[in-house]
């Protein structure tokens, strides 16, 4: 372990560290923060009130749309000078939701991670083959930070060009691979296809998430890539990856550093506190951090706790795999997608109109986005055709250019492909008085 004391920490002395961490975060951001100030206030909650997890049911939640409402830096707890990073994701209006670490705030991320790294099985002096990408997202300098904390050579390798991947892999024989789970079968697929048998590799721990998978993901990337992968589970809002890791002991769901990060998982409609083993909606709460703690942040994503012990040593609360989400975020090769950020996108392009619909397919190990729209009367009256196929789009410049166009703004504002269909005035599908259905997620 990377931390023995406080991952085997008895639950009774690890509940007085969080009761005593909660009553410190309540009243640090009810004083320093304008937004959780109001939260409470308007709740009819005092501070003072909230003395052990017992009281937890109290507060209020902290919603995505929060961050959104006070974006860039309004849930800041200390001055701007003192942010020592900034990370963002995703966010509906093509804004970002934007987050802050104190120099502190890093040091506990890099805690986390190397916490996390070492319960996948990585240890001093291996090398991490790091292929979660770098920039806003946090899963490439997570990663880096936690790699060098527990004191391994980092190769800093980030997303994509996989034919070069694979010759570093082969060539600096990296023990430890860290990237999304399909783009691990990805690499597992290209090693195969190029004749590059498991056995002759160096890997022997894989690090995946920033998706959600299976267990049938698993035995393919285990098996391909010759390692044992562990799930590694997190998110900007909360720190970044590094809030629970699996053990390479039992796999048997990733343990939570609840010494930093308080869970709760609650009934996705009522709020209600649910009791273990019912899935609902993970809530988590920092406990530690500086900059930007949250209390109670609806993630969004459905899971559920199990307190029984783990032959591993470890006494944190582990959670079970993601099962789903509450809202429509689509997660499309390890980014986060809302099906609203397409649209300020579509609205932008005067050729076409808000009428749309996003299919998701997985083909081979990689997920497909397609999406189909339809363009403005007045350009279709235009174009002066009859109807809409490959074939027209094909021979018709205008078409074809517009198709390229709308492709090109959504992987430069979203950062995700698009294979794009355009439609014919009135082909997209309507809403029939009910919800519709904008996103076909085809993958399950
Ligand atoms: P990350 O760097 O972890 O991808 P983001 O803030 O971009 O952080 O995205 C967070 C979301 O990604 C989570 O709320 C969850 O929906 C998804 N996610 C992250 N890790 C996993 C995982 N191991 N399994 C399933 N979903 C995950
Ligand atoms: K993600
Ligand atoms: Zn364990």
């Amino acid at each position: 372990m990377y931390q023995p004391e406080l991952e085997t920490l008895p639950r009774e002395k690890l509940r007085a560290l969080q009761e005593e961490r909660l009553r410190h975060v309540v009243a640090y951001v009810y004083e320093r923060v304008p937004f959780y100030r109001r939260l409470l206030d308007e709740a009819g909650v005092r501070p003072g009130e909230i003395r052990g997890l017992m009281d937890l049911p109290k507060l209020p939640f902290t919603k995505k749309d929060h961050l959104r409402q006070n974006y860039p830096f309004g849930l800041f707890a200390v001055p701007r000078e003192e942010v020592a990073r900034i990370h963002a994701s995703s966010g509906t209006t093509g804004k970002p939701t934007v987050v802050g670490y104190t120099k502190k705030d890093l040091g506990i991320f890099a805690e986390v991670v190397a916490r996390s790294l070492r319960a996948a099985g990585a240890r001093p002096g291996m090398m991490l083959h790091n292929a979660y990408g770098y920039g806003l997202f946090t899963g490439g300098l997570g990663l880096h930070g936690g790699a060098e904390a527990l004191g391994m050579t980092v190769v800093p390798v980030s997303g994509g060009m996989t034919e070069r991947q694979v010759m570093l892999i082969q060539d600096f024989r990296p023990e430890v691979i860290s990237c999304t789970p399909s783009y691990a079968q990805t690499l597992a697929e290209e090693f195969r296809r190029r004749g590059v048998s498991p056995e002759t590799l160096s890997l022997e721990y894989a690090v995946l998430g920033a998706e959600p998978w299976t267990e049938a993901i698993r035995k393919q990337v285990d098996e391909g890539l010759g390692v044992r992968s562990t799930n590694i589970y997190g998110l900007s809002e909360i720190i970044g990856p590094g809030v629970a890791n699996e053990c390479v002991e039992e796999r048997q769901g990733s343990h939570i550093w609840e010494d930093h990060f308080l869970p709760e998982v609650v009934d996705p409609d009522t709020g209600e506190p649910l009791p273990e083993g019912k899935v609902g909606v993970l809530v988590l709460t920092t406990l530690t951090k500086e900059a930007m703690p949250l209390l109670r942040y609806w993630t969004g994503d459905l899971t559920f706790l199990t307190y029984a012990p783990c032959s591993c040593g470890r006494t944190h609360v582990r959670m079970g795999p993601i099962l789903g989400r509450t809202d429509d975020m689509l997660i499309i090769r390890g980014v986060n997608v809302y099906p609203t950020q397409v649209e300020a996108v579509l609205l932008d392009i005067p050729e076409v109109e808000p009428y749309y619909q996003i299919v998701v397919r997985r083909e081979g190990t990689l997920d497909e986005a397609e999406l189909k729209v339809e363009v403005s009367e007045a350009f279709f009256q235009e174009i002066g055709k009859k109807a809409l196929s490959d074939e027209v789009i094909e021979a018709d410049h205008r078409l074809h250019a517009l198709r390229e166009k709308v492709a090109r703004r959504i992987k430069d504002t979203i950062g995700v492909t698009m294979r794009v269909t355009l439609l014919a005035p009135g082909e997209a599908p309507r809403s029939e008085g009910g919800k519709l259905r904008r996103v076909l997620d085809l993958r399950k």
